[in-house]
């Protein structure tokens, strides 16, 4: 028999969100007729734009060609794509060759946690999304995982001062779950404490773009030092809506060394080259056409459809004089039930709204008596969901 790997055992039984799947099957079995809504998985749902859509579909129609098949390309990425996400996106804070594409900014979390094994200590923001967890318990991480906790009374911001010194912290902003937005002042705290204590922060910016108050920093980059200190993973899941075609980008700076001197980029190009045969050809055509004027136009748009989403959600909470923060420059709105256990808000919303939401326990041991809305839905259906929860959540 083979042994099972045993970081395996240390995990939660199931990944957070086939949990919620489960649940809302189990809805169905017992009311096959419920018209369920989700306002759970931050999964999109509003068609590809158009210049987007071109670019795909003439990218797929080059490859049915003699003249413009090709096959395997550079692992890192298309040139020209890495090119234009360090113009457009980065405006030339870090250069093309520190960026790899990839299909996904989850599947870079993976990738990276490979790359620092199982012995680097990890410090996570409480609650935060699950992957950082459950993939540094898969690399074998386990007991040295810290915990900052991120609340109402600390701004959703860790108070740094109390925090041991780890080797990688995962840090995202715009957050999910809880929708808060970091700034200037708090990221500079962040890198300056990661410079001094020599750790990496690998920093999660898959909201980036639903950042619209200018103030904010939508990028680690755009602190000084950060190049030395920070790694960034970035995604067009949510930007653009490719959940499913998948494209995302990793920002490795080439001033991060090992404690060896080695370049942190010299061995992400090794697990990259070795374990990833590069993104879709198809889908980095899209990514291009994504960053043309006319594709930056067409991605406002999208994203402001989401965040009227977000407003109407947070409107119809309020009016319920429930206590929510997030949902301004970011898909998710982090709604406070005191003194309730958040799976049980969750059961009662999915069984008496039929809306399903995700419990906040499930982003970590902060995230009890925290429900998420997500944002990302037709728009009919988040004015249906709100005028359900109306009968259900009122006092
Ligand atoms: N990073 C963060 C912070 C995310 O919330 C998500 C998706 C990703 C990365 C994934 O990006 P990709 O580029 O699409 O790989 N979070 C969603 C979906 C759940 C999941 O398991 O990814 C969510 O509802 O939290």
């Amino acid at each position: 028999m083979v042994s099972r790997n045993p970081h395996f055992a240390k995990l939660p039984a199931g990944y957070l969100f086939p949990e919620i799947a489960r649940r809302r099957r189990a809805l169905l079995e017992k009311q096959p007729a419920a018209k369920i809504i989700s306002l759970g998985i931050g999964n999109t749902t509003e068609p590809l734009t158009p210049a987007i859509t071109k670019g795909l579909v003439e990218a797929a129609a080059r490859l049915g060609a003699a003249a413009g098949y090709s096959g395997y390309g550079d692992e890192q990425g298309l040139a020209a794509l890495r090119e234009q996400i360090a113009k457009v996106l980065y405006r030339d804070r870090i250069s093309a060759d520190e960026i790899t594409i990839s299909d996904g900014a989850k599947c870079d979390i993976g990738r990276l946690q490979i790359l620092f094994g199982g012995k680097a200590t990890v410090a996570v923001q409480d609650p935060a999304y699950p992957v950082y967890v459950d993939g540094s318990i898969i690399a074998g991480a386990d007991s040295r995982l810290q915990y900052m906790p991120c609340l109402p009374k600390n701004n959703f911001f860790p108070d740094l001062s109390r925090l041991p010194r780890a080797d990688l912290i995962y840090f995202c902003s715009p957050n999910n779950p809880t929708g808060a937005v970091a700034d200037k002042a708090q990221l500079a705290e962040l890198v300056e404490f990661a410079r001094k204590n020599k750790s990496i922060i690998i920093f999660d910016a898959a909201y980036s773009e639903y950042i619209t108050d200018g103030d904010l920093p939508r990028s680690i980059y755009e602190i000084d030092g950060a190049d030395e200190a920070a790694i960034e993973v970035n995604s067009f899941s949510k930007s653009i809506g490719f959940t499913g075609v998948r494209l995302g980008w990793c920002v490795v700076p080439r001033k991060i060394k090992f404690a060896d001197g080695t370049l942190v980029w010299q061995d992400w190009t090794r697990v990259i080259t070795t374990l990833f045969n590069g993104a879709s050809n198809i889908a980095q055509h899209g990514g291009l056409a994504a960053l043309t004027p006319a594709g930056r136009r067409e991605t406002k748009t999208l994203i402001a459809y989401y965040q009227e989403n977000a407003r109407l959600i947070r409107e119809g909470l309020q009016a319920l004089g429930i206590q929510l923060y997030g949902g301004v420059n970011s898909p998710y709105i982090w709604a406070h039930f005191p003194a309730q256990k958040s799976w049980d808000v969750f059961e009662k919303i999915l069984n008496e709204a039929q809306v399903v939401t995700t419990p906040g326990a499930g982003f970590g041991p902060a995230g009890e008596s925290f429900i998420r809305f997500s944002a990302f839905g037709h728009r009919a259906d988040i004015q249906e969901a709100m005028q359900r929860l109306q009968n259900v959540l009122k006092n």
